[in-house]
Formats: C-alpha cells, sequence, structure tokens
C-alpha cells in the first residue's frame, strides 16, 4: 500500500535506515530544530489527490460543531488571571473535527496513520526511538473541518509534536501561521504570545500556504499557531495524525466531551493523562 501512495522515490519509507532514509531525516530534523516545522511536499503521489480530497469531503459532515469560547492556552476562560494575561484574551473556536471512530478503516488517512513504517518514519523524523497512535478511539486521528468565515484561532497544542496533511484546500484564506518556539519548557514569555494575540506579532508570526498531498511535522507545544479565516466557499480540511510517545494515552473527559461533543466508557475510566511538564494549557 504504502509504495502506491507515497512517493517513496523521494520519502523512502520501505528503506528503513538506507542512505537516503538518513539524508531524508537528517534534513527534516535540521528545519524541525530550526522553526519547529517542516514540510515534505508531495509526500502523497499526486495520482491519490482527489482521492484524498473526496474521502475528507464524505466524512466532514460527521464532524462536531459546537460555538466554544476560547484561549490560548484551553484553560478556563473565567480563571482569576492578570489583567494583561494572554489568556484573557478569548476566540470562538470555528473548526471541527471528525473523530477517529468516523474515518473509515480504508481511507488513505486512516491507512497512513496505522502503517507501521509511517510510524517509524515519523518517530524517527522527530528523533523519537517510536511513537504509538494515541489509545483514544477518538483523537489519535481526526479531520479538522474549517467552513468558510470560520478559523482555528491561536493555540498551543497539548502534544509535543503533531503530523498533518491537507486534503483540501479552501479557495483563499485559511492559512497555517506559527510563532517558532515563542515558548519553551522553561518560559511562558506571555509578552510576545500577547503581541501576536493584539496583532503586533510582526517577525514572530511565519505564514504557510500548505497544500494537499504534502505531510507536515509541527511542534505546536511551544509554538503558537492558527489557522487564518477561511474565504470563498470551500471548506478547509486538513488530518491530524496524532501520536504520543507513551501508550495508553487517552483524552480527559471534559476535552473529549468539548471536541467531540461526546465521550466513550473508556475516558470516564482513564481520567487525565499525566504529562510531563506544567505549561499551561
Ligand atoms: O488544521 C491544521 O492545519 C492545524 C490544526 C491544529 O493546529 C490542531 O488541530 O491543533
Ligand atoms: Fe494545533
Amino acid at each position: 500500500m504504502l509504495d502506491q501512495v507515497v512517493d517513496t522515490g523521494r520519502y523512502p519509507l520501505t528503506e528503513v535506515d538506507s542512505a537516503e532514509w538518513k539524508g531524508v531525516i537528517s534534513q527534516v530534523r535540521a528545519e524541525l530544530a530550526e522553526t519547529g516545522c517542516c514540510v515534505l511536499t508531495d509526500f502523497v503521489r499526486p495520482e491519490w489527490e482527489e482521492t484524498l480530497r473526496r474521502e475528507g469531503a464524505e466524512i466532514a459532515p460527521r464532524a462536531h460543531y459546537d460555538v466554544e469560547t476560547v484561549n490560548v492556552y484551553n484553560i478556563a476562560v473565567d480563571d482569576d488571571l492578570p489583567a494583561d494575561h494572554p489568556g484573557r484574551v478569548e476566540f470562538q473556536r470555528g473548526n471541527a473535527f471528525v473523530a477517529r471512530d468516523l474515518v473509515p478503516e480504508e481511507a488513505i488517512i486512516h491507512r497512513l496513520y496505522t502503517s507501521a513504517p509511517f510510524q517509524r518514519f515519523v518517530a524517527d523524523c522527530f528523533g523519537l526511538e517510536r511513537v504509538h497512535e494515541l489509545a483514544d478511539p477518538l483523537s489519535g486521528l481526526c479531520l479538522n473541518v474549517v467552513r468558510p468565515g470560520m478559523e482555528h484561532p491561536w493555540h498551543f497544542d497539548t502534544n509535543e509534536f503533531t503530523v498533518s496533511m491537507l486534503t483540501q484546500s479552501p479557495d483563499a484564506g485559511g492559512v497555517f501561521e506559527y510563532c517558532p518556539g515563542i515558548r519553551s519548557e522553561e518560559a511562558e514569555n506571555f509578552d510576545d504570545v500577547r503581541d501576536v494575540l493584539d496583532g503586533r506579532g510582526g517577525s514572530l508570526v511565519r505564514r504557510l500556504t500548505l497544500r494537499p498531498r504534502d505531510l507536515q511535522l509541527f511542534k505546536g507545544r511551544f509554538s503558537l499557531h492558527r489557522v487564518s479565516p477561511v474565504e470563498g466557499g470551500t471548506a478547509r480540511h486538513s488530518a491530524i495524525f496524532a501520536y504520543s510517545e507513551r501508550p495508553g494515552v487517552i483524552g480527559s473527559v471534559s476535552r473529549t466531551e468539548q471536541l467531540f461533543g461526546r465521550v466513550l466508557p473508556v475516558h470516564l475510566e482513564a481520567g487525565r493523562a499525566v504529562r510531563g511538564d506544567l505549561l499551561l494549557d
């Protein structure tokens, strides 16, 4: 399957540790170290572009919509924060997610997500021994749907690294904007975050117009990012492949309810996953 779908001439996923593999990996790692973001262009072969788009468009109506007031840290908006704290800036989250259990197993994005060579490649790109699919039956693989007029507002990710692929481009807008390393494990840098939210981000903000079939690797826990408002008549669809370093990761009940409008018994049993740092989110 992999050889057919992925351009393995360029991205030798099936030749683990070959010279070509190592060449790609070292390039990716250098870019990730510099900006926290790397786009592997034309990762999926062009003949699959329409299938990728259609499979996404078919499930997009299954996205859970909810007008949610959020801030960049995904903490309670009414928290008792200082007046100039960036967590006080509120946004309407206008994107919606299709949960993993609504993505057919034969869809390209599902086959990539669960592919062992793909996982091995992704892990090596991030310098990890291996990655695990989330044990969460809803949030491991999602389709992110941003309809015309909507945006996916500024936020940090809970995951340290994210893998994604646009499956349908909007007519205009829907640009991925990010601020490389604006915070670190040691420092929140609230002043810089505040500047970006207030539109004074200037050189802190980079812009990427992603294209379908490109694979994006991103370290979103330290880089503030958003999808700018989508313009025109076509929704923006992107597949989010979520992996973790530890096995068994399951989302919290409250977050799962917010994102998907439902929880499963496994969420009620698991409680909140433990993380390695104390950053707000
Ligand atoms: O859809 C995208 O390109 C970005 C999605 C994102 O930032 C997220 O799901 O956390
Ligand atoms: Fe994100």
